[in-house]
């Protein structure tokens, strides 16, 4: 089969998924077609059945804003018909679905269709998606996929409740490759904090519904009762707040290692003790299972799908969003008793064994099957 991923290429959760699971689908003998603006970020290239193809934009001084959505839905029918491929698997609906069903209208004047599959992945839904610009756009262009599929069961019931879906919505959760976290070297962990320290780690593009500044706050409160360090891992507009907060409590700046993107994200997180998500949304929290994975309890908000993910008690704890008090009370709970935390770091492993690449890229290769014979 021959499939054509459309997704993001920047570190954002949309472009990982559509990049590991291109990657997987690739290792088990799939000719894979990236079609992206930039190579995304952790796409192996050397594997000879993936093939990336840049969407140029050619700037003109006329234009205001460039012209990218044409560019894509060119890109798209030329691949399509250079390489007859089977199947366009868009993750995110703005503007990859929109695209794609442009691209389609120009391959039926050829007498030529083919059929797509939509993921939705969180803020194209609950947060871009919504705006007045976007909205029909979006909803149009959900409605006109072959086969919808979402990250999660709060996704799906936020898509079915914001917009008026006409086909059904299969629920595929994200993945996690376990066997990327084996072997893992943690010989790092004096680099990041004492033998007597606890670790915290945030990882995100650091957007406003990160809550960055509670991440921040935790850790302040944290910090008086329990002997440790913070870890920032990404970058975002949200920076500001972090250096803000760094001249505001100028005692603290010791204590907190910003580190911006990194290659070696995985060998961090497993050095970790637990990891802080306070979101105001999160369709999944794919940064929560990655930290699972490396073995790192989570401690977060409700937002979304995340209790989907990070289960109360077990796998780390929960709060609503925005009680920082609550986020921060269960953080000293963890840290200071041994005990639980070698525990939940176990449940943490186990819970990101049941997000198993090896569970998921099954059910994503019988959904592309049915569509085709659907079609
Ligand atoms: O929120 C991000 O960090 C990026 C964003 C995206 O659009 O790429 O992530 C969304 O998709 C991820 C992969 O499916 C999910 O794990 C994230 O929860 C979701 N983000 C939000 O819903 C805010």
């Amino acid at each position: 089969m021959k499939i054509g991923i459309l997704c993001y290429p920047t570190y954002g959760g949309s472009g990982i998924v559509a990049t590991e699971l291109g990657m997987s689908l690739a290792n088990k003998g799939y000719e894979v077609h990236f079609i992206s603006s930039a190579l995304p970020a952790r796409l192996d290239i050397t594997n000879p059945n993936i093939f990336f193809h840049k969407v140029n934009v050619q700037t003109y001084p006329l234009f205001q804003y460039q012209p990218y959505d044409i560019a894509l839905s060119s890109m798209i029918y030329r691949v399509v018909n250079l390489y007859k491929l089977d199947l366009l698997h868009a993750h995110y609906a703005i503007p990859y679905a929109y695209a794609a069903f442009t691209a389609k209208q120009m391959l039926k004047e050829d007498n030529n269709d083919i059929p797509l599959v939509t993921t939705l992945h969180g803020t194209d839904i609950t947060l871009v998606g919504q705006h007045p610009s976007y909205k029909h756009a979006v909803e149009f262009s959900i409605n006109q996929s072959d086969a919808i599929t979402s990250v999660s069961e709060s996704l799906k019931k936020d898509t079915l409740q914001f917009f008026r879906i006409k086909k059904e919505i299969q629920v595929i959760t994200n993945f996690i490759d376990n066997t990327e976290f084996e072997d893992l070297n943690e010989c790092q962990r004096t680099q990041f904090a004492s033998a007597d320290e606890k670790i915290l780690i945030h990882v995100s593009n650091l957007r406003p519904v990160k809550r960055v500044e509670e991440v921040l706050q935790i850790f302040k409160n944290v910090e008086k009762k329990v002997k440790s360090k913070l870890i920032i891992i990404g970058e975002g507009p949200e920076m500001e707040k972090v250096n803000q907060f760094l001249e505001e409590n100028p005692e603290l700046i010791s204590k907190i290692r910003l580190l911006g993107k990194v290659n070696d994200l995985y060998r961090i997180l497993r050095l970790s003790d637990v990891f802080l998500l306070p979101s105001e949304q999160e369709s999944f929290g794919l940064a929560a299972l990655e930290a699972m994975a490396a073995n790192t309890p989570v401690i977060s908000s409700n937002a979304g799908g995340i209790p989907e993910v990070n289960i109360q008690g077990e796998t780390g704890f929960l709060a609503e969003i925005g009680n920082v008090e609550a986020m921060s009370n269960y953080t000293i709970k963890l840290l200071s008793n041994d005990e639980l935390l070698a525990q939940m770091k176990i449940n943490a492993k186990e819970q990101a064994i049941k997000f198993d690449l090896k569970n998921i890229l099954p059910i994503y290769e019988e959904m592309y099957k049915t569509t085709i014979a659907n079609f």
